[in-house]
């Protein structure tokens, strides 16, 4: 709510300047939506996951316990839920590889990522437990995919709440973004600084 009064504030001490579009500061990198998949993309796209963690750490490295309450938006996630919540969301990703390589087509266990994200443990808990879980968890998973046949990217599984199959060349795709969409959230909510403060 404070965020929200201070966001107008901002925007309407500064009649000149553009009004920020909130559709931007939540998709700074735009939404994932990939043409069709070549196998060098995919290789680009298994090295992003792998830097992942590097790249969080490098952002991470001089900030200060206060800055870790800075959000990207207005009632957005805080950069300490964010980098939980990529945790969360990457240990469910390791998870679906692996199910994907050793059954047939199964059939993935979604989670509330909302509900997980406000949680105490990713409200109030230092970054520091999450950031060793990042860096096991892609590390593990980079060694899968690099190990992956270009045939195994076709493996399939069903995702209950699509009520479709996706396969894996579209997957690594996504937790690639997944992962530079929410970097970039972390470095807008540290060039925001308090404006969105929550
Ligand atoms: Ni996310």
């Amino acid at each position: 709510m404070i965020g929200i009064i201070l966001y107008k504030v901002l925007v309407l001490l500064q009649p000149n300047v553009r009004i920020v579009d909130i559709e931007k500061l939540r998709f700074p990198i735009g939404k994932y939506a990939p043409g069709e998949i070549k196998f060098d993309e995919i290789e680009k796209w298994i090295e992003d996951i792998a830097n992942l963690p590097s790249q969080l750490l490098d952002v991470l490295k001089d900030i200060d316990v206060e800055a870790m309450n800075y959000t990207y938006r207005p009632e957005g996630w805080s950069i300490r839920q964010l980098i939980h919540h990529l945790a969360d969301s990457h240990m469910n990703a390791f998870i679906r590889f692996k199910l994907a390589l050793t059954e047939d087509n199964p059939t993935i266990k979604p989670y509330l990522e909302d509900k997980w994200a406000t949680m105490h443990d990713v409200k109030e808990e230092p970054v520091e437990s999450s950031m060793l879980i990042l860096q096991g968890v892609h590390a593990r998973l980079a060694s899968v995919l690099r190990d992956m046949s270009v045939q195994e990217f076709s493996r399939k599984y069903t995702h209950p709440e699509h009520g479709r199959s996706l396969d894996l060349a579209f997957t690594v795709g996504m937790y690639s973004w997944h992962g530079k969409h929410h970097l970039a959230h972390i470095k807008s909510a540290l060039k925001f600084g308090r404006a969105f403060w929550n």
